[in-house]
């Protein structure tokens, strides 16, 4: 094997927007792409046309700011300094004020084993490591070693790695400095932050490609995940309907029992907005057919389900079975659209449906085909498309190395299949369902999946260490700009007890997206399933989802305005409190920008928890602890440990039955009493349509003034109605309060915890409360 290190620079180059150095094997090419971010790539072969699939974002075209000093060459930016080391060829990035942020191992910096290309860091004496989206493991990752290969691992561990997604970006933290580094490499990849090298080095590499970086120097981990999602995409609004809660199973086998799980949860009254069909729709699982003995009227089914205010989601997997008279495969082999050997003979791997070809989804007459198909169940009305098996899953995994497509062998674009099929279901829904949002679920993703697709975790298991592992991958996905994701409520694989159902139901009650699933085979999961005691509780919680709505929109308004995630590792807000990294702590989350949770496992009934600096109240009962101290709480199955924020302002609604019920129009504004001014901005659009992007919404900023006693809304922005005519003010954390003023007009008040004062009409003018 041949083995060699970056060497010295033989000739320096500017070819704006880029510095360009040349050494005896390779060229390394700088680029500015903002303030805080840095792109370096460095490669031996000649240089090809730029392609990214995650990145969105051009270099910068404002003149390069650098001097030579002889030795080094020293590129500046107002946030970052580049010290660029000439002989050898090494890279340190440092803040503006010259505090060293991320250098380049001396002796290895960048080095080609063969093909691979690896990337030897300096490790620093307490650098901690979070990010790479859907990974395993702690909080902190230092002392790990990470692959990214997508992978289908049903019965994956609390360690299995790989998984079934690639988000090759870290966010690192030391000497109380934070940077970010993505690396945009597309083949098998590997991050290994000081495991094995006796805390000398921390590296990053892949099998082959180029040494692609971009380098963050944000001084936030809030501001490197905004400035991460501003380079390779943010989500749209999802559809308002997919964020109440979703139903699934594989498979509910008729329409007839589809109907019937619709029907019973309105029977008991218990909300939910969507129904799934898994892969037994389908006749001999062809994508884009429907059994016509199990689901003979597919509109007819959906037409009742709408009634009911459900929406179908159907799901889809990328094989296309082999079989004469089957359009997708007649016109798939007529046009060239499958993957093939070198030779050009189409791949066979089986899946489902037996013998199956690949789409190549890298070749856009390919995308616009498989788009176009999706009129088979956009016609009798579905909305969301659940793109499965997308790693791309074969039986045994072995799609051989050599398969292609088009010019690309499978193991240079393997990572990032599942993300191209995504985007090609939304952009193919995105134009047959006209001005509506689809719905895209998938498994397999790649940095800049969130434009187009929510993500779910794969196939967890019902037990109490999935309950917090499903969390950490949660919480992990939100560093890497994936807000839209869910875990399969209950587990996957086996039976979950009673106890754990309820548990992971009220964990479900604060996951960005809230769906029930389960295996062939395992017990039935619907809330009615677990006696009436068990049902009683996960209808409240299901209940208390949807009266939080207002605030989970406006947050999931706020995650398409700076790709900060819904749920929020302590790391992001609290990120040089050691405590949040500990073990018993590490699971704990922020939901939105005013409340704290705390996963449990299903077999405790209290909880040691930890709430950083500052004030907090138990989001039920009211009680107020004092925070950067940990405390041992009481967490029955009925009530997760939840806290809010002293100032927290959280904007709810009465219980409704589905997110299309009109409800009763009150929008009520929770907030906390505490000695920090607070805002939040409250955002409203139609839910089901690009309208607001015309301006067609409704957001106004609700200011908490507590040294003025005073509570502002400004005026509306945009043109879209609210839902909600009048208000109701909660104040949590006062003495009894009767009288105040309302836009300056005295009115007597009487609102304490939970016992608001009368409705208020809401106008689009400012409002202002003197209490
Ligand atoms: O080989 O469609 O992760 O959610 O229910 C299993 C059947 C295929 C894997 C998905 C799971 C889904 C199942 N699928």
């Amino acid at each position: 094997m041949q083995v060699q290190t970056l060497s010295e620079v033989t000739h320096i180059n500017e070819t704006p927007p880029q510095l360009v150095f040349t050494t005896a094997e390779a060229e390394a090419r700088v680029s500015v792409y903002s303030a805080a971010v840095i792109r370096i790539q460095i490669t031996r072969q000649p240089q090809e046309p730029d392609h990214s699939f995650a990145v969105i974002q051009s270099p910068s075209t404002d003149k390069l700011q650098y001097h030579d000093d002889g030795a080094t060459m020293e590129l500046s930016t107002s946030a970052l300094k580049l010290i660029i080391h000439k002989a050898p060829l090494r890279f340190s990035f440092y803040t503006a004020g010259g505090k060293p942020l991320n250098e380049d191992d001396r002796r290895y910096g960048v080095n080609w084993q063969g093909e691979r290309v690896i990337n030897y860091k300096k490790l620093y004496a307490d650098e901690k490591f979070i990010g790479l989206g859907e990974k395993t493991g702690p909080l902190n990752r230092r002392g790990k070693h990470y692959v990214n290969w997508n992978s289908d691992v049903p019965n994956h561990t609390p360690e299995s790695d790989p998984l079934y997604e690639t988000f090759p970006f870290y966010i690192g933290l030391h000497d109380g400095l934070t940077y970010g580094l993505f690396f945009d490499n597309t083949h098998k990849s590997y991050f290994d932050f000081g495991a094995s090298t006796d805390e000398q080095m921390s590296w990053f590499g892949a099998d082959g490609g180029d040494l692609n970086y971009y380098f963050f120097g944000a001084q936030s981990v809030a501001q490197i995940i905004q400035d991460y999602t501003w380079l390779t995409g943010r989500m749209e609004m999802p559809p308002l309907w997919s964020l109440g809660y979703q139903q699934c199973r594989w498979s509910y086998m008729s329409a007839q029992e589809v109907l019937e799980v619709a029907e019973n949860f309105r029977k008991y009254q218990i909300p939910a907005d969507v129904l799934y069909c898994d892969i037994d729709y389908m006749e001999d699982f062809k994508i884009f057919t429907w059994n016509k003995q199990t689901f003979p009227e597919p509109k007819a089914m959906i037409d009742r389900l709408k009634a009911m205010n459900f929406n179908l989601v159907t799901i889809v997997d990328p094989g296309i079975k082999v079989e004469k008279g089957y359009p997708q495969y007649d016109e798939g082999v007529d046009k060239g659209y499958f993957a093939t050997y070198p030779d050009g003979e189409k791949y066979i791997g089986e899946v489902w449906p037996g013998r199956c070809h690949f789409p190549n989804f890298f070749n856009e007459e390919v995308c616009n085909w498989w788009g176009a198909s999706f009129n088979a169940l956009t016609e009798p009305g579905v909305t969301g498309f659940w793109n499965d098996m997308n790693e791309p899953a074969v039986w045994n995994q072995n799609m051989p190395w050599l398969v292609k497509f088009g010019d690309k062998y499978m193991p240079e674009v393997r990572n990032v299949y599942g993300m191209e099929m995504a985007r090609a279901t939304y952009e193919g829904t995105r134009k047959t369902l006209g001005n509506q949002r689809p719905f895209v679920l998938t498994r397999a993703a790649y940095s800049g999946t969130q434009r187009y697709s929510a993500v779910w975790t794969g196939d967890n298991t019902a037990n109490d260490e999935h309950l917090l592992l499903g969390q950490r991958l949660v919480n992990s996905l939100g560093v890497t700009g994936m807000a839209m994701v869910g875990v399969d409520i209950g587990g996957f694989s086996g039976n979950p007890t009673p106890e754990l159902m309820v548990r992971w139901n009220s964990l479900g009650v604060y996951t960005p997206m809230f769906r029930n699933h389960a295996q062939e085979g395992t017990i039935y999961r619907e809330p009615w399933q677990w006696g009436e005691d068990n049902m009683a509780i996960i209808k409240k919680d299901i209940e208390l989802r949807y009266r939080l709505l207002p605030y989970i929109y406006s947050g999931y308004y706020q995650s398409a305005q700076t790709g900060l995630p819904l749920s929020r590792t302590l790391a992001i807000n609290y990120t040089q409190d050691e405590q949040v990294y500990e073990e018993v702590y590490q699971n704990e989350f922020e939901f939105g920008d005013s409340m704290l949770v705390a996963p449990v496992i299903s077999t405790a009934n209290t909880a040691d928890v930890y709430l950083p600096e500052g004030q907090w109240y138990r989001f039920n009962t009211g009680e107020q602890y004092a925070g950067g101290q940990n405390y041992t709480v009481a967490a029955p199955l009925t009530d997760l440990p939840v806290f809010v924020k002293a100032g927290a302002i959280i904007p709810m609604q009465g219980v409704v039955q589905s997110t299309k019920d009109a409800g009763d129009g009150i929008l009520e504004l929770h907030i906390w009493n505490g000695d920090k001014e607070n805002s939040f901005v409250y955002y409203e659009d139609d839910g089901q349509t690009y309208d607001y992007q015309q301006g067609s919404y409704y957001k106004r900023t609700i200011h908490f003034n507590p040294a003025g006693r005073q509570i502002d809304l400004s005026a509306v922005e945009g043109s879209y109605l609210s839902k909600y005519a009048s208000l109701k003010l909660v104040m949590h954390g006062y003495d009894e309060l009767t009288s105040s003023k309302f836009n300056d007009q005295p009115i007597v008040f009487n609102f304490v915890d939970n016992e608001p004062q009368d409705e208020l009409v809401i106008t689009n003018d400012k409002m202002k409360f003197v209490y």
